[in-house]
């Protein structure tokens, strides 16, 4: 475990929101959570076509940690979350619970410790969602993850015949 300081404090990724346990998470302690490899080829407006390769745990997995309040066992009550991902420059991007749920889309979106053979401890995770054709949702240098219920819309049953 390296030692922690100021530089590394920059480098950690908090959850916020609609959760049990908010919990902000060193590079070094995601690595504790079960790491996948995965592989984003997306063409950039700006640079053209990339490719890059990372090593890190199921962003699924890292929020489960923290106890997102659903119910767990209502498999359409996990559908009305959205998860923020914010970049420290500022850019942020929007997914849907519903993408990340192994009982939905299962899109294997990770939160890389590791990329191109690079640990990425001085930086900050990098968020990749494999299958997106541009990289907009590729964030570098994640520092929050906010995870909320959209119930901002109010059913109103029609009114009986
Ligand atoms: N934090 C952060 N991550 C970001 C961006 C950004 O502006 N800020 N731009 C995205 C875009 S649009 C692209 S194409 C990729 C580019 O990654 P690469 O040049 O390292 O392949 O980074 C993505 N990640
Ligand atoms: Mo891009």
């Amino acid at each position: 475990m390296k030692p922690v300081t100021a530089d590394l404090h920059a480098c950690q990724v908090r959850l916020s929101g609609d959760l049990l346990a908010p919990v902000v998470f060193s590079v070094d302690a995601l690595r504790a959570l079960p790491a996948r490899e995965v592989e984003a080829t997306f063409q950039c407006r700006r640079t053209g076509l990339r490719r890059h390769v990372f090593v890190g745990p199921l962003l699924v997995e890292v929020i489960r940690t923290a106890g997102p309040l659903f119910d767990p066992g209502e498999r359409k009550d996990r559908l009305r979350f959205l998860i923020a991902a914010l970049g420290q420059d500022g850019h942020q991007a929007v997914l849907s619970w519903g993408e990340i749920d192994p009982e939905f889309a299962d899109t294997h979106a990770v939160l890389g410790t590791r990329m191109d053979g690079r640990d990425l401890d001085d930086e900050g995770p990098y968020l990749v969602v494999p299958g997106d054709r541009c990289g907009g949702r590729h964030i570098s240098q994640v520092s929050e993850i906010r995870v909320w219920a959209a119930d901002h819309l109010i059913h109103c049953p029609a009114p009986r015949a």
